[in-house]
């Protein structure tokens, strides 16, 4: 049996143009730490094997610490690595791949041709990415032989898609008789899936970037042996993205509506919480004072609606009326439009001389 551990896409280096400088570089600095827990992953498990599909950096440019870190990191487990480069870090003489002194145990795949590696106990197949973009399927031609041994391919690929980043189609998995096929590119983890008697997967990306990856993040540890795979997913992530929706509509206030939908642990949590519902306008500002510090980010978006008995008012033969009958009108043109809420609320306020409706 084989015990493999398949991370991909870590994108080190993202710009995260979000964030203020400060928090890019520490975020930037967490993401040299990943390099380590999968490092100290790799020992807890005596793994076998580590295979990296591809995009592992963000881009060519680099940060000296990181090309470090990167090679400390895998240079501290005790068996074989395997990178596949991606479409963002993909194999040039000028790459990181080529121009850096890489540990003893690291093997880069470097040509855009299948290579395959005799191990104990199984047989790899990998590839580089040497352009931005590859039209062809990576597994192209592949067809391993029927020889008792256990068959693994770690690449960089598109499954499903016709696009130029190495489009994986269903029948060339099946086709290709391997056992496992590691892969990377795409950052939604698929979990184990099987095409004819091929398992693959997508660990997807270790740690979330933004609102886009969103949830717990990892990498896979796999046991491999001829016609059978098991794969468990390890969460690695540092800090996770969320998006919380909140209907405030039959909450005591506001805030209790929150707090009763918060997640615990969130210290580290990058949240978006999304007001929904009907009810008095939220005062997001006082909201923010209050929650923020329990966050490692956190965003309010007020998306509520102004109270049915208000909308009654367009009833009203006055000034009020007309005004709460064209913004109906604006509300039902643009359901998903939140500034005609917003309007509705500040002109009746403006027309009632209130606060904020
Ligand atoms: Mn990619």
């Amino acid at each position: 049996m084989i015990k493999i551990i398949h991370g991909a896409d870590f994108h080190l280096d993202s710009p995260f143009s979000g964030l203020t400088p400060e928090r890019a570089s520490q975020r930037r600095e967490e993401q040299r730490e990943l390099l380590d827990r999968l490092a100290a992953l790799a020992r807890e498990k005596e793994a076998n094997l580590v295979l990296l599909a591809g995009d592992l950096l963000d881009s060519e440019h680099v940060y000296r610490e990181t090309a470090q870190a990167l090679r400390d990191a895998l240079s501290s487990i005790p068996c074989p690595v395997f990178i596949a480069p991606g479409n963002h870090d993909f194999y040039s003489r000028r790459s990181v791949w080529a121009t850096l002194d890489w540990p003893d145990n690291v093997h880069i795949f470097s040509s855009a041709a299948l290579e395959r590696v005799e191990l104990p106990g199984c047989t790899l197949w990998g590839r580089a990415f040497t352009d931005a973009h590859q039209t062809a399927s990576p597994l192209e031609g592949l067809a391993v032989p029927e020889d008792g041994r256990v068959h693994i391919a770690c690449l960089h690929g598109c499954v499903g898609s016709e696009d130029n980043y190495g489009p994986i189609a269903p029948q060339d998995i099946a086709a290709s008789g391997l056992d496992y096929l590691a892969l990377g590119h795409v950052h939604q983890g698929t979990g184990l899936q099987k095409e004819g008697n091929t398992f693959w997967a997508y660990p997807g990306c270790p740690e979330g970037r933004g609102f886009d990856e969103l949830g717990e993040k990892g990498v896979l540890y796999v046991e491999a042996e001829p016609g059978k795979v098991t794969a468990q997913f390890v969460p690695l992530a540092k800090r996770r993205y969320e998006i919380l929706p909140v209907d405030i509509t039959l909450g005591v206030d506001v805030l209790s509506a929150i707090r009763t939908a918060l997640p615990e642990n969130r210290e580290n949590l990058i949240c978006r919480i999304i007001l929904t519902g009907e009810g008095e306008k939220p005062d997001l500002a006082a909201l923010e004072r209050v929650l923020a510090p329990e966050f490692y980010g956190l965003t309010l978006l007020d998306r509520t609606r102004l109270p049915q008995n208000l909308w009654a008012r367009r009833e009203e033969d006055a000034l009020t009326g007309l005004f709460l009958q064209a913004m109906w009108e604006k509300c039902r043109e643009e359901p998903d439009n939140p500034l005609w809420q917003l309007a509705a609320r500040y002109g009746l306020a403006a027309l009632e001389g209130g606060d904020e409706g």
